[in-house]
């Protein structure tokens, strides 16, 4: 194996070792189920369900799922633990929620595949001790190479102030309608870390709630309304795309309408160029130094783990703003070294001349001089992603131009003036920020139009993977 190549738990991040055990679960061989440790399972095989068994090509109802075995963080919300019975696993059908439309409170039933295999999971574990490790898919088990290369998984820390749209855009960003080219996701994943002492409950209808707007929009109905703020902890969001890139996909993005005009993208295509040059030179070096092991992983025939990373992953760090808006968030600190790309959101709203606080500026400020701060060689690549486009609210141009002059206008001192600098030098060499999006909701968000085409949302995810 490629010793670059690292495995890591989607769920705390960390780096799979010697120690670290996998529990598998496959719901087409349910009595197949066993703990591996991940050190052996590299040679044996051992985390794929069995030969014939095909169930690691999925993710869904058949899909082979994994715990890793004692988690810090990924602890499984439906887990009852009492003082005087086992861990028990209670998955329910459904919920009571007030409807956000009528304020009735309901029950609501939550169809999600991830409920579905829980539920499968619950009857597996009968009146036995349930873990208390939450399952995810096995196509999630993070895969990377540490020095940032471009990868088959990538992991975002999505930050900013609070409502600047960062669930809705995550949200979107699983879902295939929100995307206007070819690359598409085909599947999803979502979790919301329980809070630590809340009750089970509160942790359960968080986590159903969160699967409920999911499926609203796969169903093309309005689902805003039903997003809450969310409490201050991390959600997890997955998308996960087809196995190969095909050159269709990569194209640069069609030149935008007149109205919509922004910045050419050649992006896209530098990268692949990167990426291709680099393989190359990965390649020519193996040759060089001679003998099989030291032949590149992407040139090497699939053994057991590559065959479960056919997907190309994104998985997004939905974090709440309360977080970010702090001086110091532990929790933002831990994520800031752990992902390989951090996403600072600000709304394009705060750019009105006479809006009345600009915190999602303010936040983005304090964000970017963290990331900054960060020693270089743990500096994840950092984007900024300007949301509510749809409202824009100056007669600036919108574009990076016209971003400039509209912040420029408004923040001449102090943090304003420095997160002016910031985006001025964005995408030169040594400049934190590398790209900037503009993103909205083609035709914005109305009851007319639940589930509208997201501008810059293609451009985002094929940066994230180049
Ligand atoms: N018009 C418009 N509205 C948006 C856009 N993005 C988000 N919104 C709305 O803004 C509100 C807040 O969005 P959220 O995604 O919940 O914000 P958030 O950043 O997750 O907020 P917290 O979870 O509280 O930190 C919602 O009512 C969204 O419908 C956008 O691009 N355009
Ligand atoms: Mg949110
Ligand atoms: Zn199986
Ligand atoms: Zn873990």
């Amino acid at each position: 194996m490629d010793t670059e190549t690292v495995y890591r738990c989607p769920l705390c991040l960390i780096v799979l070792g010697e120690e670290d055990k996998l529990e598998r679960f496959c719901p087409q061989h349910p009595k197949n189920s066993a703990i591996v440790s991940f050190t052996q399972s590299m040679s044996d095989g051992s985390l794929l369900c069995g030969d014939r068994c095909n169930s690691f090509e999925f993710i869904g109802g058949k899909g082979l799922l994994y715990r890793h075995v004692n988690c810090e963080y990924g602890k499984n919300p439906f887990v009852v633990i009492s003082k005087n019975a086992p861990p028990k696993l209670d998955v329910p059908e459904q919920f009571s929620t007030e409807d956000p439309k009528d304020k009735v409170i309901r029950s609501v039933r939550v169809s999600h595949w991830e409920i579905t295999a829980l539920r499968k999971l619950q009857k597996q574990v009968g009146d036995g001790p349930a873990p208390q490790e939450m399952w995810f898919p096995s196509a999630l088990l993070l895969h990377g190479r540490r020095l940032g290369s471009p990868s088959r998984s990538v992991v975002v820390n999505f930050t900013g102030a609070k409502g600047v749209g960062k669930t809705f855009f995550a949200l979107h960003a699983l879902d295939q309608k929100g995307f206007s080219r070819d690359l598409r996701p085909i599947e999803d994943f979502i979790y919301c870390y329980p809070a630590e002492g809340a009750a089970v409950q509160a942790n359960a209808s968080e986590f159903l709630r969160t699967l409920r707007l999911r499926e609203l929009m796969r169903l093309n109905q309005l689902f805003t309304t039903w997003l809450t703020p969310s409490t201050p902890r991390r959600n997890l969001k997955a998308a996960f795309f087809p196995p190969e890139a095909t050159p269709k996909d990569i194209q640069p993005p069609e030149a935008p309408k007149s109205e919509e005009a922004l910045p050419k993208k050649v992006e896209s295509t530098r990268s692949l160029w990167a990426h291709g040059r680099d393989l190359v030179r990965e390649l020519a070096e193996a040759l060089r130094k001679g003998g099989d092991d030291d032949v590149p992983t992407a040139f090497q025939p699939h053994s057991n783990l590559t065959k479960l990373n056919q997907y190309r992953t994104l998985v997004l760090y939905d974090v709440a703003g309360e977080a970010a808006e702090v001086a110091h968030s532990e929790l933002l600190e831990q994520l800031d070294t752990t992902v390989d790309v951090i996403a600072i959101l600000l709304q394009a709203t705060d750019l009105a001349p006479d809006a009345a606080e600009r915190l999602s500026l303010n936040v983005a400020w304090n964000r970017l001089t963290h990331v900054k701060a960060l020693p270089r060689h743990l500096r994840p690549r950092c984007c900024l992603i300007v949301t509510k486009c749809d409202l824009w609210p100056t007669d600036a141009k919108l574009d990076r131009h016209g971003f400039e002059k509209a912040l420029s206008a408004i923040g001449k001192r102090g943090g304003l003036s420095l997160l002016c600098d910031e985006v001025m030098a964005a995408g030169k060499d040594g400049a934190t920020i590398e790209r900037i999006f503009f993103v909205w909701p083609q035709g914005g968000v109305n009851l007319k139009n639940p589930d509208p085409v997201i501008r810059g949302l293609d451009d985002f995810v094929q940066w994230c993977f180049s």
